[in-house]
């Protein structure tokens, strides 16, 4: 055989992540249920490397050497099962299968563990970049075995996007941790969206900027500590005209935002681990919310959908830029817990470092703070939150002012910025001498005698409310 490595899935993604290998100067065998897609691939871009056509998975598995190396990139979920399924009787101890595709980490866990029985590697491999990252350099979230990275790692690393001479791939941990952590990049990605999102419509309708100016400001925020892929793009697609009306593109885009599933994938599993994502969860439902026209339109209908009167202090477009980075700061703190949660739930000895250095580059999250986040965890890899991280805390001290007077001036008009307003709530509630929570023991106590702790001592304790209220060691 003359292939080092296989790929099935040639559909944008696996194209491109198969041109990228080939383009490396390895050696691939390329496979697609449908092969006209398979032909398509060969015919467009068979000249820009060394690939071996396959008709079957048969093929495949015989076009490359052993231990067998074979990337799975097809539809998550179903056809991945399928394609495992098949593959699996056509292997033999030691090969390798690679999971490309967005897969749910407990699926990855699973598919893992049956592999594993017949003596077969299975890697769930997370890949963000889109389908330029793909054919560019994405970044790669890798997970499995170590025996497993050791094929596999010099191909990914070859790749991957690099920054300053580092590629954006790494193994991050064995089993579903790779997966794991595309899941918890892809909930930082809806985070980071809908805070973007909440800066425009406060940017348009408090500061009375058109997109086109709005655009301007964005382009100027990604000169600063805000430089990131998405503002990039947010400066690119306000600016954009839409060709048919010649409006600006964004007032012509229907405004129910759609979501495959990772963002609330990320919030159930924050749910399972006890860490508050706030920012993830609140960027989770906007989308939700946005996408139920019938309760909007009732909604309207019976209030109205006029903006309040809203009185603006100060630089508005500045205190915007200082709230979205302070909520920005939040959700990738909470984003990294979770990470950090997850991997010390399952053993995988995550480390938040090296997640922040191959985020820095190919991946939709990447940005420029994100080389203060690898400083962050490589100074003390036991970092509480990245909230209190020297860098950041002076971020958010500096911001505070200006984060305050943003969410009072959106709710004072009348205009949603909940991951703006929530992550400013999670703040205050972290740093809170006395939270209220104390009530709700009480309350919980009293309904469903759930005992409470005291503030002045140890011990359990039960008060009995419906009687003469005295109190007994539970
Ligand atoms: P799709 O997710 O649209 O899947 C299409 C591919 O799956 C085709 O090759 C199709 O074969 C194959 N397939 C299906 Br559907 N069911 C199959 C089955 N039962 N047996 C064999 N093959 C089957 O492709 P994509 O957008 O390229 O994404 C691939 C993976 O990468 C997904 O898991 C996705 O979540 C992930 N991902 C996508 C992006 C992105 O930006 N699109 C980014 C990061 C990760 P056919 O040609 O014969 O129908």
């Amino acid at each position: 055989p003359r292939a080092t490595i296989a790929l099935t899935g040639l559909a944008v993604m696996g194209r491109n992540l198969a041109r990228n290998i080939a383009r490396q100067g390895h050696t691939i065998a390329v496979h697609n249920r449908t092969t006209a897609r398979k032909d398509a691939l060969l015919e467009e871009f068979g000249h820009e490397g060394d690939f071996v056509g396959c008709d079957s998975l048969e093929e495949l598995v015989a076009a490359v050497q052993r231990p067998r190396t074979i990337i799975v990139m097809v539809k998550a979920g179903e056809g991945t099962d399928a394609v495992i399924d098949e593959l699996v009787p056509l292997l033999d101890e030691g090969d390798i299968v690679v999971d490309a595709g967005n897969a749910h980490p407990d699926h990855t866990r699973r598919r893992q563990q049956a592999l594993e029985e017949d003596g077969l590697h299975f890697v769930g491999m997370g890949v963000s970049g889109g389908e330029e990252g793909a054919l560019e350099g994405p970044s790669i979230m890798v997970g499995g075995s170590e025996h497993a990275y050791t094929n596999l790692g010099p191909v990914v690393e070859s790749i991957a996007a690099r920054v300053d001479g580092t590629p954006c791939a790494a193994h991050v941990g064995p089993d579903a941790a790779g997966h794991f952590v595309k899941m918890v990049h892809n909930g930082i990605e809806y985070a980071d969206m809908q805070l973007i999102a909440e800066s425009f419509d406060l940017l348009r309708h408090l500061a009375g900027l058109e997109p086109d100016a709005a655009a301007a400001v964005f382009a100027e925020w990604n000169q600063g500590d805000l430089e990131s892929f998405l503002i990039e793009m947010t400066a690119d697609v306000l600016a954009h005209t839409d060709a048919q009306t010649g409006r600006p593109f964004v007032d012509v885009v229907a405004d129910a935002a759609e979501q495959k599933g990772t963002g609330r994938w990320t919030v159930q599993s924050a749910l399972d681990l006890g860490v508050p994502v706030t920012g993830i969860a609140e960027a989770t439902f906007a989308r939700s919310l946005s996408g139920h026209e019938v309760i909007r339109a009732a909604a309207r209908e019976a209030f109205g959908s006029d903006q309040a009167a809203g009185e603006v202090d100060g630089d508005l477009v500045d205190d915007v830029r200082a709230a979205l980075y302070a909520a920005k700061v939040v959700a990738y703190a909470q984003g990294f817990d979770q990470i950090v949660a997850g991997s010390r739930e399952h053993g995988w000895d995550v480390d938040p470092a090296a997640v922040a250095t191959i985020w820095r580059g190919g991946c939709i999250i990447r940005a420029r703070f994100l080389d203060r986040i690898q400083e962050a965890y490589a100074a003390d890899p036991d970092l509480t939150t990245l909230l209190t991280a020297p860098f950041f805390a002076d971020v958010v001290r500096e911001s505070l002012d200006s984060w305050r007077r943003v969410v009072v001036a959106a709710a004072r008009a009348g205009i949603p910025a909940p991951v703006l307003g929530g992550s400013l709530a999670y703040f205050d509630g972290l740093r809170r001498e006395r939270l209220p929570a104390a009530l709700i023991q009480a309350l919980r106590d009293n309904f469903g005698a759930h005992t409470y702790q005291r503030v002045d001592g140890p011990g359990t304790f039960h008060t009995d409310w419906a009687g003469d209220r005295s109190q007994s060691e539970a």
